[in-house]
């Protein structure tokens, strides 16, 4: 894969500048002219196909890579019956309302031993998304109905770097971040599954890119020696356009960081089981995922996106150059690239204390 290609424009100074020059917001000169080619200048070349993105100056996307304060508006992109581990964190989701203004689920495909394809694995996805908000009843009296907050997704995968995949999920995510203005607090787009339906958003409108944060659960970690994870591996296309177009990425790692969030079924019945209708239903799926529950621990991999929204202390992270992502499914590096933040750690206890506290509410109160 080729490194996008930057031509410098030339500028005419016409003011005298003063050696001590600074601007409303702080910057020097030398920040300034280096934001202002950054923004002028963007272009990428994958398999002879070149593509053009607005490009973010690295001040705009640091800023955008801080972690969020306050509430945070996002939406949640999720491969829900692939296995049992998204379905925890659309409920995790839903039930911390206090942080999280969750305001659509778009249904992601994957192909595995639970799908035909990534058709019938987008559309098993969102009948498990129904399944999920009815053992919730989580539609507010007077909200959304569930055709406005629920959207299928992409039915393959990317054909390539330049043409997307147009689904009711893509259209829904460019509806919603282009009715921000760039100055607005950012739409948080939380993936945790194939990347497909987001980079096709960006591909069908790359101004989004100046209204999201994309948090999410894909690869594996930078120090692993492969990435041929699930998520990012069913469609690696879809992958390069998050990791290459210079939208701001929030990437947690698969292997070795959040493979940590391991629970049991022993933990799962003490906890999580009898917690209302959506308590039982999450407890019959990770009992029937596995026959022989002796010793067995089972990784709930999905809910770590959604626990870095809630207290970034809970996935610590570092800042490092967007990773390329190599035909033989390995990372590759270039200290030329922007930056991406990563997690290096999630703090399992804490997030399994938080989530348990929560579905306890559900408990029946008699
Ligand atoms: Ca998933």
């Amino acid at each position: 894969m080729d490194k996008g290609k930057v031509q410098k424009p030339c500028y005419d100074i016409v003011e005298p500048v003063s050696l001590n020059f600074c601007d409303k917001e702080g910057r020097s000169l030398a920040q300034v002219v280096e934001d202002k080619i950054s923004e002028l200048c963007a272009e990428f070349e994958q398999g002879g196909i070149k593509m053009k993105f607005p490009t973010l100056s690295d001040t705009f996307r640091l800023a955008r890579l801080e972690p969020p304060t306050g509430k945070v508006q996002m939406v949640l992109d999720t491969d829900t019956y692939n296995e049992v581990d998204d379905q925890f964190a659309v409920v995790y989701a839903l039930l911390s309302a206090e942080r999280l203004e969750l305001q659509a689920l778009y249904a992601a495909p994957f192909f595995n031993n639970r799908s035909t394809g990534p058709a019938d694995g987008m559309e098993k996805s969102y009948q498990e998304i129904l399944r999920l908000l009815e053992r919730l009843d989580a539609m507010p009296e007077g909200g959304p109905t569930w055709s406005d907050f629920v959207f299928r997704g992409s039915d393959r995968y990317l054909p390539d770097w330049a043409h997307p995949v147009e689904s009711d999920a893509a259209r829904d995510l460019i509806v919603k971040a282009m009715a921000r203005a760039e100055e607005d607090d950012p739409l948080y787009v939380v993936a945790i599954g194939a990347i497909t339906n987001v980079a096709s958003a960006i591909l069908m409108e790359p101004e989004i890119i100046k209204r999201i944060v994309i948090v999410w659960l894909g690869g594996n970690a930078l120090h692993w020696p492969h990435t041929k994870e699930f998520n990012l591996w069913q469609d690696p296309q879809a992958a390069r356009v998050i990791f290459d177009c210079g939208v701001p990425v929030v990437q947690l790692p698969c292997m070795n960081v959040v493979s940590h969030l391991h629970t049991t079924v022993a933990e799962i019945e003490r906890y999580v089981q009898g917690r209302g209708a959506i308590g039982d239903y999450l407890a019959e799926t990770v009992k029937g995922y596995h026959q022989d529950h002796f010793a067995w621990s089972k990784v709930i991999w999905d809910i770590a996106a959604i626990a870095y929204l809630l207290n970034e202390a809970w996935t610590p992270t570092d800042l490092v150059h967007s990773p390329i992502v190599t035909d033989q499914g390995t990372w590759s590096f270039d200290n030329g690239r922007h930056f991406i933040r990563t997690v290096y750690h999630v703090h399992r206890d804490l997030i399994f204390r938080d989530l348990f506290t929560k579905l306890d509410l559900l408990k029946p109160k008699y």
